[in-house]
């Protein structure tokens, strides 16, 4: 029932908010019409979020964005917490369990949307971009070294439904090297797509590097198995965002496919463009935000200095 949350959530978070909106702050004891300041100069949003932005790794995209917003959206006194994904996500099921208030660094393609009703805060001054796109990326030179993993690359392209499979799988316990393979296995379709016509090579070592975000961890586990079907010796480390771009630049890895861009990954896009392959999108209509439950009486980031 989440399947047009990306888009769906901001339209349904706008209607909800009408119902909802007596009853949004702590201190809100005038329901009964008498007003002589409506909340204008009160911050009770930003007290009951304790003037906290959950964020995830440091290196992360969004949370560059969501400091960003903090400057540009004037969030007086708020903080962008840095953690982990995991990290965030267990805060996210921890406040939602307690209906309490919280706001988060999100994305699509991301479980939680399935798992919770969220939605995303409309972003006025667009800190955070429109659509983006995930693209592949590969270190110069991997075409002439490695033509058939550079075409598997190139072809490797799916959608949100898809990679939701094994992230929701993961999310629900699966360990990802199986998640992946279950996918793997009932896709051979998709699968083909990417590798029919390649020619299989014998054994040679291609490493992937990736952050250890849900989608990524999907994705390049998925790319793992794509690439040792077609006869690789696949290798794939986690690292940070900022070492992830720079070890493809550095040719001390082969490819990623966990670009995203324009907007996320802009600051290191331009930092390596010219060192690095872009092959294109393999995900299109992904997005980042700053992401809350749907119970909370906000729709936009300016309500957060409320
Ligand atoms: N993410 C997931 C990353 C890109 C993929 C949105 C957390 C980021 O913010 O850099």
């Amino acid at each position: 029932m989440k399947k047009n949350w990306k888009r769906a959530g901001l339209a349904v978070g706008l209607s909800f908010s009408l119902f909802l909106a007596a009853c949004g702050n702590d201190d809100d004891t005038s329901t009964d019409g008498e007003s002589g300041d409506n909340g204008d100069s009160s911050t009770a949003v930003a007290e009951s979020l304790d003037y906290t932005i959950t964020g995830i790794d440091a290196g992360a995209g969004v949370v560059a964005r969501a400091q960003e917003a903090v400057e540009t959206y004037n969030l007086e006194g708020y903080e962008v917490q840095v953690s982990s994904s995991a990290a965030m996500t267990s805060a996210l099921a921890t406040a939602i369990e307690n209906e309490e208030p919280i706001v988060v660094t999100g994305w699509n393609p991301h479980w939680k949307f399935a798992e919770f009703d969220l939605k995303y805060l409309e972003d006025p001054e667009g800190v955070f971009g429109e659509a983006e796109d995930i693209h592949t990326i590969t270190r110069l030179g991997l075409e002439e070294d490695m033509p058939e993993a550079v075409e598997v690359l190139g072809n490797f392209f799916w959608t949100e439904d898809d990679m939701a499979i094994i992230m929701n799988d993961i999310n629900n316990g699966a360990d990802p090297a199986v998640a992946a393979e279950d996918w793997f296995d009932a896709n051979q379709d998709k699968v083909a797509e990417w590798t029919d016509g390649v020619a299989t090579v014998d054994g040679d070592s291609i490493s992937l590097a990736f952050v250890a975000w849900d989608s990524e961890i999907a994705s390049t586990n998925l790319m793992k198995l794509v690439l040792e079907s077609v006869g690789y010796e696949v290798d794939i480390s986690a690292l940070e965002n900022s070492f992830m771009w720079e070890a493809i630049a550095s040719n001390e890895a082969d490819a990623m496919v966990a670009a995203w861009l324009p907007v996320t990954h802009a600051t290191q896009w331009e930092q390596f463009e010219d060192r690095v392959v872009d092959l294109g999108p393999n995900l299109e209509g992904a997005a980042i935000g700053l992401v809350v439950p749907e119970y909370m009486d906000i729709t936009s980031i300016e309500d957060l200095n409320n």
